[in-house]
């Protein structure tokens, strides 16, 4: 390979919530860099996921879901990050599931076809399909919804076929020198990635409304004798949230961390002490100045 035939560019995962986009992302990287859920808006922030090969090198934009709802600051933020992670990129890979084009679709199909660039459909979670001949109609319905450049079944949970999908995403990228050092996996620094590491154990531990009223701060990150000590403050909008998130003799709090802990065991890499504090910030989620402290600011 002649250092001229080496490709590199952007490639946006787009789609509504909960279809898959960051489990897919975190499986082309092969690195575990965005938090999953099985609830919405789990994803609040653009996250560069970045993978270099000897013959290219392909960025991954990962964003919140595009959906129509935008009551609240938050939700208003979380669609402009995702619809600005649409421009200036060289392909789109919109997901739908394999179940079939819902209505919650039609937003981020309708954004993708604007940008005048090729969109890739990735029929995402086809493992849960009990026979594959289903997904013929759907590819045909599909073919009708736009001109796609390429429809791909994948299953990011189960790593089926994502080879071919990252195979069709490199044929509409330039040829040029990577952007980024080919060492790098991400845009995001480690802090990040730890805080984001908490706030995904809360969306999987808590039900109802309290993951949504959370932001996560970390105070401290030191390395010092071989382990990382970090510390990390979880936000909430009321009084109220306090001790359900921290549950009954503290146990909801502990099992957030010890989770959380593993895993950022396992992406530092190190061992890792963690100690976590919940703190009250009355409307944080819907002050523009308490989102802006706490990392929500628009980010280009
Ligand atoms: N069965 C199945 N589940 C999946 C697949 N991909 C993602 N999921 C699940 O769908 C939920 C939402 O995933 P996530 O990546 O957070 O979706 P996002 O909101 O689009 O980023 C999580 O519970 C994932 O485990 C897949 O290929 N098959
Ligand atoms: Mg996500």
């Amino acid at each position: 390979m002649s250092e001229t035939d080496f490709r590199c560019g952007l490639a946006t995962l787009a789609g509504r919530p909960n279809v898959g986009k960051s489990t897919l992302l975190n499986n082309l990287v092969g690195q575990k860099l965005s938090i999953t859920s099985s609830r919405a808006q789990t994803t609040r922030h653009r996250l560069l996921g970045i993978k270099t090969s000897d013959s290219a090198q392909i960025i991954y934009v990962d964003t919140p879901g595009l959906q129509t709802d935008n009551k609240g600051m938050m939700n208003r933020y979380l669609n402009r990050v995702a619809n600005a992670s649409l421009q200036g990129v060289d392909c789109i890979v919109l997901l739908i599931a394999a179940s079939g084009w819902t209505r919650a679709d039609e937003y981020p199909l309708q954004l993708a076809m604007q940008q005048g660039i090729p969109v890739i459909l990735a029929i995402n979670k086809m493992d849960q399909l009990k026979d594959r001949q289903q997904l013929l109609p759907l590819i045909e319905e599909s073919h009708k919804k736009m001109n796609f450049a390429e429809i791909i079944p994948v299953s990011a949970l189960k790593t089926t076929n994502v080879d071919n999908l990252q195979k069709a995403i490199l044929k509409y990228l330039p040829v040029q020198a990577p952007l980024y050092p080919v060492d790098q996996i991400s845009d995001r620094s480690e802090r990040f990635l730890v805080a984001e590491l908490v706030r995904e154990q809360i969306f999987r531990g808590l039900r109802q409304e309290v993951p949504y009223a959370t932001a996560v701060s970390i105070e401290q990150f030191k390395r010092a004798k071989g382990a990382i000590h970090i510390d990390a403050t979880i936000w909430v909008d009321k009084e109220g949230q306090k001790p359900i998130l921290i549950g009954k003799d503290g146990e909801r709090l502990k099992t957030i961390g010890s989770r959380a802990r593993l895993a950022m065991q396992k992406l530092l890499g190190a061992k890792v002490h963690l100690g976590l504090w919940v703190k009250v910030r009355e409307g944080w989620a819907d002050s523009e100045r308490a989102l802006r402290s706490l990392g929500y600011a628009d980010e280009s």
